[in-house]
């Protein structure tokens, strides 16, 4: 039996986004997001799902709380839904949407747990879509409005702020492949949005410093780990090339202050980069959030479609934990990196509820299990990881998947909103409460 203890203030929490548990699409003020009008778009989302009702967070937050409280979570990491607060992502405010955060933090901190805020988890305001969306650089500085309203009403408690979460996601799935809210696919453009969300970043960064500068800001990256199969030259240089493809687009601008030469190749070029753009981008970050979830495989003819022999969640993503310390030991070594989180990582699976009632996850938990560990082992190797979210709290709304993929730590039943705790929030209890994990 080996015994992994964590670092005294090691932050374990549990992670979610508005758009897939609030519901409340359009109660008390709230603004129409991209999500709103794409998943009302017939044939967009499995099944025809929408966030409109998702876990009803926005009604049940109290009962949410109790529940990170009994699986002893430290911090809780959320996102606003930008059209809650401002409808139409600038101009009026909306103090019931303010509320609602206000009185969310206020039961966090009274309840021990560190509120960890994202500004935008993809639910962008229809409105400014309508006006050129990311693509239109006066609709950037709203969102660093939007930034230091948020930094001005919550920033006495809430000490830790990321901009984005996944940027990568937002421009791709959203502009070139079209899977994701709004939809389109123009890969040019998604070039364009990709560079002109990390401007924005850069100036909400500043907005959030320029309200509180002891505020910690930082960003969301999600980053697969790009392996060779074996130590084929051709492998290895294919691993590595989808690497700096792919996995540099924003590390490298943030970190480094320009981009990888290979991200610009397989971009066609760069995108339009104003005066004064990249010192914005590469300011110093407090910290860096890193999601991951899995790795590809590359052997000398290319990526390995599937692996042999492993094991593969319901997203069709291969496990592979020791690809995160890998991952994590590569971006330490190539980038000057300020502290981590990892701010999701779990795993989907298709749960059943059990005839005694509750839900036998072991996938899920063993899943949890070697990557605690891994992320454990890669601390060993100098990487300075300072907490850890699991994706997610709750099984809630899976974006294009609609509600047929379910990560929760927690059972939503989506007829009754009746919650249950997972054997794998269960067995997660214990590692928070012994700041350890045993194998
Ligand atoms: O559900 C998403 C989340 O919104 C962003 N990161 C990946 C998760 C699982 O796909």
């Amino acid at each position: 039996m080996t015994f992994y203890k964590f670092p005294h203030h090691f932050l374990w929490g549990a992670a979610t986004a508005a758009y897939q548990i609030e519901g409340a699409w359009n109660e008390d003020g709230k603004g129409e997001s991209i999500w709103d009008r794409f998943s009302h778009t017939p044939g967009k989302t499995a099944n025809g799902d929408t966030g409109d009702v998702a876990c009803d967070h926005y009604h049940r937050w109290q009962e949410d709380i109790a529940l990170m409280r009994q699986l002893g979570l430290k911090a809780y990491r959320f996102s606003i839904a930008w059209t809650r607060v401002l409808p139409l992502g600038a101009g009026n405010v909306n103090p019931k949407g303010l509320d609602f955060y206000d009185r969310l933090v206020d039961a966090l901190c009274a309840a021990n747990i560190e509120p960890f805020l994202t500004l935008h988890h993809w639910d962008y305001p229809q409105a400014l879509y309508e006006t050129g969306g990311w693509t239109n650089r006066a609709n950037l500085h709203y969102f660093a409005d939007y930034a230091a309203l948020m930094a001005k009403r919550l920033g006495d408690r809430v000490k830790k702020w990321t901009t984005f979460n996944e940027p990568s996601v937002i421009a791709w799935e959203g502009y070139v492949s079209g899977e994701h809210a709004p939809g389109e696919q123009d890969a040019l453009k998604a070039r364009q949005v990709a560079h002109n969300l990390m401007v924005a970043h850069g100036l909400a960064v500043q907005a959030i410093r320029g309200v509180d500068p002891d505020l910690e800001v930082g960003i969301v990256l999600n980053q697969w780990m790009e392996d060779a199969a074996d130590n084929e030259p051709r492998s290895i240089q294919n691993a590595e090339s989808a690497w700096n493809r792919s996995q540099t687009t924003f590390l490298h601008p943030i970190f480094k202050g320009h981009y990888h030469p290979e991200f610009v190749a397989f971009a066609g070029g760069l995108p339009e980069i104003q005066a004064g753009d990249m010192a914005l981008i590469a300011q110093k970050l407090d910290f860096v959030g890193i999601n991951f979830y899995s790795r590809n495989l590359y052997n000398a003819q290319g990526r390995v479609d599937r692996v042999e022999g492993s094991e593969y969640t319901a997203m069709g993503w291969e496990v592979c934990a020791p690809a995160l310390r890998r991952m994590l030991v590569k971006i330490n070594s190539e980038y000057r990196l300020p502290p981590i989180y990892i701010t999701e990582n779990g795993a989907a699976f298709p749960d059943e509820v059990s005839p005694d009632g509750k839900v036998h996850d072991p996938r899920r938990l063993d899943y949890l299990k070697q990557h605690f560990i891994q992320t454990r082992l890669a601390m060993q190797d100098g990487v300075d990881v300072r907490g850890y979210f699991v994706w997610s709290l709750l099984d809630n709304f899976e974006w294009a998947h609609g509600y047929s993929k379910r990560f929760g730590l927690v059972r939503v039943d989506y007829d009754t909103q009746k919650r249950t705790i997972k054997d794998s929030g269960e067995w997660y209890v214990d590692v928070i409460r012994r700041n350890a994990v045993e194998e």
